[in-house]
């Protein structure tokens, strides 16, 4: 029984690493410019935890096969183990885990710690159950005011913009996120009711939006497209609902789109929808 026991851990094992190096699946396409540093620092720790996880099996099954009960009738003995080992062990993987961590928190920390490059274009992304709406600053560039007071969804006032304030004029407010291609992008995220979270899997970018807070970060997406966006935070009931997409456009397009007035920007927003195709799957 030692035997089989020993076999079955060391073929879960191993069939567990065969997931992930076959790649059969794997992340989509990466379209943004901190993608491929994110993706090395990724295939970098998943290796190293991928070889002290196949180690750890093949030990573990080593020991149930060695140690199995062989009807002998002898009688186990106690050792109290070796100090030295366990300092040995336990620094080397600290030592491991700490420098990947250091390693890993340099581009996450540029996108969310470090300030939006000057010109970056910016989209106030307001999340609520169970729908995403995007505010843009329309031709001016200025965003009109909001009050939480002035939130009326039965008036599809979804953020509480202000009617009344010059700035908000030119602005527009709609479910679809549209950034331009090659340009940073400075979102600045909050949410009116419970934890929701951003999160494009192309873009290799995933961040919580949190109700009381304004959380601003920045990436640059470099590939012209539509892609799926996602809530990954299981928000309530209809969490699941809770999707749209983000279309990278060409910064002519993008330009031509963000100075149009409300109702054609409403229009030219389904036609952009229906001209760009989503990746094909399993790319
Ligand atoms: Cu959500």
């Amino acid at each position: 029984m030692g035997r089989v026991l020993a076999v079955i851990i060391w073929i879960l094992a191993l069939g567990s690493v065969a997931l992930f190096t076959t790649k059969k699946w794997w992340f989509p396409t990466a379209i943004s410019s901190h993608a491929a540093a994110l993706d090395r620092q990724f295939m970098l720790t998943i290796t190293i935890v991928g070889l002290a996880f196949t180690a750890a099996q093949i030990g573990l099954g080593y020991m149930v096969w060695k140690y199995r009960d062989t009807g002998d009738r002898s009688r186990a003995t106690y050792t109290h183990g070796s100090n030295r080992l366990e300092v040995v062990w336990t620094i080397v993987t600290a030592v491991i885990f700490i420098g990947l961590a250091v390693m890993g928190q340099s581009v996450w920390a540029s996108l969310h710690f470090n300030k939006a490059p000057a010109g970056s274009f910016r989209v106030y992304v307001v999340a609520q159950q169970f729908q995403w709406n995007f505010h843009y600053a329309g031709k001016d560039g200025v965003f009109g005011r909001t009050d939480p007071k002035l939130i009326d969804d039965s008036s599809l006032n979804y953020i509480g913009l202000d009617d009344t304030d010059p700035n908000a004029k030119d602005d527009a407010v709609h479910s679809v996120l549209a950034i331009p291609s090659g340009r940073p992008v400075e979102l600045i995220l909050r949410s009116k009711d419970v934890i929701h979270d951003f999160w494009v899997p192309q873009l290799r970018f995933k961040q919580d939006l949190v109700p009381g807070m304004e959380i601003h970060v920045h990436f640059t997406a470099n590939q012209p497209g539509k892609y799926e966006l996602a809530c990954a935070e299981l928000c309530g009931s209809l969490h699941f609902k809770m999707k749209s997409y983000m279309l990278v456009l060409p910064e002519a397009e993008h330009q031509a789109l963000v100075a149009l007035p409300q109702d054609q920007f409403q229009a030219r927003m389904t036609e952009l929808l229906a001209k760009y195709q989503l990746p094909q799957t399993g790319n």
